[in-house]
Formats: C-alpha cells, sequence, structure tokens
C-alpha cells in the first residue's frame, strides 16, 4: 500500500495534478527544491527532502537525496522482519512510489553551443540513484520515470485501495533499467566524441564506444526466412515521418521482409512533393510515378512492370482515396502505405482482409526525415555512416554536351535522378514524364543493369524513345551508356568524375545526347 512518495523530477510536464491526485488518496508528499516548490505554490502539502532528512541540499544541488533516510526506505524490503527492524530501528519510513526524471543531459548536448562543464552539470546523480533503489526493490516501490504512466498508476491505486500490483511494478522498473542505462550511454557516446577534452575543443563525430537505445515494438513471426527468428525495434531518436511510427489499420501481421520494403517505399515516397507512388519489390522500386492524384500515380507506377508489382508493397504520399484503393485492390499487395486513407477507402480495403494497411505521418516540410545514422551489421562489427539525405540543388547540375537537354528533359532527369538514389546499385532508371520506364537494379555491373532496364521496359510494352535516364554512379565506359542510348534515351544524369568522363560524354555528343552531371553518387547496397 502505498503511504509515501517522493517526487523529484526535471519534466514537471503533469505532477502537479498527479501529485494533487496522490494527496487527494491520503498519500503523503516529499519532493525536492524545484519541484517542492512548484507544488507547495499550487497548494498541495509537501515535506522538502532537506527538512525530512535534516541535512540540507548541498554543494549546489549536487547532494540533495543521497541519504540514507531516503535509500532506507527505497531499499526496504518489507517481507523481511530485519530489514523492517533496521529502519524502525532508525527512524526510517517507507518510500513506496518514487516519481522521479532526470536533468536534461541529452537536451543538453544537443544544443549547439553546449559546454563540457554544462553538460557535466546536467549529468544526474541523485535521480538515477533513487530510481535504481526502488527498481531493484520494485515488489515493494512503485516507480514513474515517464509521466506518461501517471494516469495508469492513478487509477489502479483508486481501485485497489493504494495498491499497485506486481505485474505493473514489474513493467515500471524493467522501464527504468531501460531508461538508465539510455542516459548512461548518451553520456558515454558524448564524452567519448570528445576525445580527451583538454586536447580537442571540436566534437568528432562518432564516438570512441557507441551506445544505441532501440525499444521492441514487436516480436515477427520469423526472419528474412522461416528458419529466422526476427523482431522489430524502433530507434527511440526516430524523427516524425518514420516507418517505426505506422500504426496498422487492418490486416495480416507484418513480416521482416515486409518491414524492411515498406520502409525501401516509404523513404522513396516521402521524398515527393507532388503526389506519388511508389511500388517495391525485394527492396528496389519497381515502379515509380507522380501525377495529379495518387490513383494517377498508381497506375503509371504499376505500368512499370506490372508482373513484379504482384505482392508488391505500395506506397502513397497523400491520403489514399476510394478511386486508388479501389485500383490497388485490383493487385496482389502485400503491403499499402499512406499518410492516411478516406473512410471510402478504409471500407474497400476492408473486403481484402489480408492487405496490411499502414498509416504513418508525413514529416514537416524541411525537418529531418531519415535516421541520422545509418548502421550496416558486418562480421563482428558495424558500419555506421550519416545517413544518404542529399538531394540535389539545381546549380550543382552541370551540362557537359554540345546540347542542352530541354525543359522537359530536365524534368525527366531529375525524376529519374531522384528514383535512382532509392535503387540498389549498380541503378539505371529510365524514365518520363513523371514515370518509371525501366528500372535495372543490384547488378554487379552497369551495363547488365543498363541491358535489364531496357529489357523491362520492352517486356511491359513501354516505349524509350526520347527517354531520360539516370544512372546512380559514373559510366566507367561508354558501353553503359551507347546500351541506353540504343535503347532511346536522349538525355543522361549521371555523377561523373570516371577515369574516361571525356570518352563517355564525347560518345554522348556523337549520338546527340544531352548529358547532365549531378557530382554526387548514391551508391546503394
Ligand atoms: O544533482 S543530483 O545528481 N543530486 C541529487 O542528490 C539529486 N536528487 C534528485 N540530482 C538530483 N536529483 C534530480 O533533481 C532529479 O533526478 C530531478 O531531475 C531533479 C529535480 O530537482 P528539482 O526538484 O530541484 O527541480
Amino acid at each position: 500500500m502505498i503511504k509515501q512518495a517522493l517526487i523529484s523530477v526535471s519534466d514537471k510536464s503533469g505532477v502537479v495534478d498527479f501529485a494533487r491526485s496522490l494527496a487527494e488518496l491520503g498519500v503523503s508528499i516529499l519532493s525536492t527544491g524545484g519541484t517542492a516548490r512548484l507544488l507547495a505554490e499550487s497548494g498541495l502539502a509537501v515535506t522538502e527532502v532537506g527538512d525530512y532528512t535534516g541535512f540540507p541540499e548541498m554543494l549546489d544541488g549536487r547532494v540533495k537525496t543521497l541519504h540514507p533516510k531516503i535509500h532506507g526506505g527505497i531499499l526496504a524490503r518489507r517481507d523481511l522482519p530485519e530489514h523492517v527492524a533496521a529502519i524502525d530501528a532508525h527512524g526510517i519510513p517507507t518510500i513506496d512510489l518514487l516519481v522521479v526524471n532526470l536533468y536534461p543531459f541529452r537536451e543538453t548536448i544537443a544544443r549547439d553551443d553546449a559546454t563540457l562543464e554544462e553538460a557535466i552539470e546536467n549529468i544526474d546523480i541523485g535521480g538515477p540513484t533513487m530510481l535504481r533503489s526502488a527498481a531493484k526493490n520494485h515488489r515493494d516501490v512503485t516507480v514513474l520515470v515517464d509521466p506518461a504512466d501517471y494516469a495508469g498508476v492513478l487509477e489502479e491505486m483508486r481501485a485497489n485501495g493504494n495498491t499497485v500490483g506486481y505485474p505493473t511494478n514489474f513493467r515500471l522498473a524493467t522501464k527504468v533499467f531501460a531508461h538508465t542505462a539510455q542516459y548512461d550511454g548518451a553520456i558515454t557516446n558524448y564524452l567519448t566524441s570528445l576525445g580527451d577534452a583538454r586536447l580537442h575543443s571540436e566534437r568528432n563525430a562518432y564516438p570512441a564506444t557507441l551506445n544505441v537505445a532501440f525499444e521492441k515494438v514487436q516480436d515477427l513471426r520469423y526472419g528474412e526466412n522461416p528458419h529466422q527468428s526476427g523482431a522489430f525495434y524502433r530507434d527511440l531518436a526516430a524523427p516524425v515521418g518514420a516507418l517505426s511510427a505506422y500504426r496498422q489499420l487492418q490486416g495480416k501481421e507484418l513480416s521482416y521482409n515486409n518491414i524492411a520494403d515498406a520502409d525501401a517505399a516509404w523513404e522513396c515516397v516521402k521524398t515527393f512533393d507532388v503526389p506519388a507512388c511508389v511500388i517495391v519489390k525485394h527492396a528496389n522500386p519497381c515502379g515509380v510515378a507522380i501525377a495529379d492524384t495518387p490513383a494517377g500515380a498508381y497506375a503509371k507506377a504499376f505500368a512499370t512492370d506490372p508482373t513484379s508489382a504482384f505482392g508488391g508493397i505500395i506506397a502513397f504520399n497523400r491520403e489514399v482515396d476510394e478511386a486508388t484503393a479501389e485500383a490497388v485492390s485490383r493487385q496482389f499487395v502485400e503491403v499499402l502505405l499512406a499518410p492516411s486513407f478516406t473512410a471510402g477507402a478504409q471500407q474497400l480495403l476492408n473486403a481484402k482482409q489480408n492487405v496490411r494497411v499502414l498509416a504513418i505521418t508525413l514529416p514537416a516540410a524541411g525537418a529531418p526525415a531519415t535516421n541520422a545514422l545509418d548502421f550496416k551489421r558486418v562480421g563482428g562489427g558495424l558500419l555506421v555512416q550519416s545517413a544518404d539525405d542529399k538531394n540535389i540543388r539545381p546549380e550543382e547540375l552541370r551540362v557537359v554536351t554540345r546540347r542542352q537537354p530541354t525543359p522537359k528533359e530536365m524534368d525527366d532527369l531529375l525524376f529519374a535522378w531522384r528514383v535512382a538514389k532509392f535503387v540498389k546499385s549498380n541503378a539505371i532508371v529510365f524514365c518520363a514524364n513523371g514515370q518509371t520506364l525501366g528500372v535495372g537494379a543490384g547488378q554487379m555491373s552497369r551495363i547488365d543493369s543498363a541491358r535489364i532496364a531496357s529489357i523491362k521496359a520492352e517486356n511491359a510494352g513501354l516505349t524509350l524513345a526520347g527517354s531520360a535516364v539516370a544512372s546512380d554512379a559514373f559510366f566507367p565506359f561508354r558501353d553503359g551508356l551507347d546500351v541506353v542510348v540504343r535503347a532511346g534515351a536522349t538525355c543522361v544524369i549521371h555523377p561523373g568524375g570516371s577515369m574516361r568522363d571525356n570518352e563517355v560524354i564525347a560518345a554522348a555528343d556523337e549520338q546527340n545526347v544531352a548529358m547532365v552531371l549531378t557530382g554526387t553518387r548514391h551508391f546503394r547496397h
């Protein structure tokens, strides 16, 4: 039964209402400096920790709650007579509910002008100590580190005569250890990224040890293959608009491959600012298009490669309406993603209960949309890099051929370039009129990707005459260029930078092709 609570919070949201409810339930409240002041000003009866321990807060608040009367009251096992006798002998009442959230270390170091000294002052000592004490003794103590848990605990107390059951206490304690582990991880990352702070004033981008925190979203039926196990974790620092914040509106359970492919589709579709549709199979787009409406974009994206689109993952960057849902329902679709779905669309999709339908918030315009760091697991290690969030600016483009691209060709080239970034290397993408016409992906030689892209267009009955082509990296020889020109392309975009750029440019001039260099490469593996 909860008789006494200690509240010490930096994030004071919701704390006054919560403390008031505790007081109404007859719980007496202990609190530290700023929190005690806020509660007292709100008219609540509160005892300052210094008054309680008889030992004043000291060293600029560095020592506030680090006292046996506090930790004895939290850590004593109520089921052991020796523990009870020990705290009684020292006049230590139990503390049955702890509400603590920590000094804002992460928020402090996120500021560009944060100094090492400020960061160090924001390393909380007493808070984690109390949290760990309470979490260790969770059989007898309820511990709250997240304001989102206030309401549930109150409800449980009200329903059970001020008692919180073991399952809740266990869950909350687990949350505490995850929280303090992340907190310490953030401190380690920061300090090791400084190296020897006496020698370096600049921060290195990457810390000497890397502590990353992910929280489990769900276990998966299996991994990439049925004999592998799998689970999905959410990055606790995920930006708004990331796949991990999806809401599943209907359909079968998501699989490992569904999530991987949905991510590829979502990352691509959200880069467009006009209605767009991306269809993904095995992590590669097999159709991407823009149009005035989502239904229009879908029709064009599907037409790129109807064979591959079978069982695809389809993403939109606009609300899916009835017309779009109707069109999509005609094909076998594994996962459908969009920022939202109209009621009519949802009703229509309901008839296909197996289709997994995900709603995901789009990132705000200009907000970071990708993970800050990109990870790739290799044998016994981890490769870390900044995300490929580069979008080419018009002034970075360089036309290197005698013929300039026409405005229409330039639009097609920029569309193709945008798509190529999301195609596994070597990537060759034919496009025209806001539509992919042929996608060559994941080949070990660029010329094979070029050949495959043109074969695919031919199979789909699409003409490449007058099309634009993007290549994710430079053409090492003129042969790749010759393949795409023979297939019908009249303009090409690629990074440039090959030893034989001149030979490749001469080949373009020879065939009256317009060539634009981006200076940026988009390998994707
Ligand atoms: O400086 S501390 O590491 N030393 C302590 O003894 C201590 N006790 C609680 N920081 C300490 N706290 C932290 O103070 C809590 O974790 C909480 O974040 C903050 C609340 O302070 P106030 O109530 O004065 O706003």
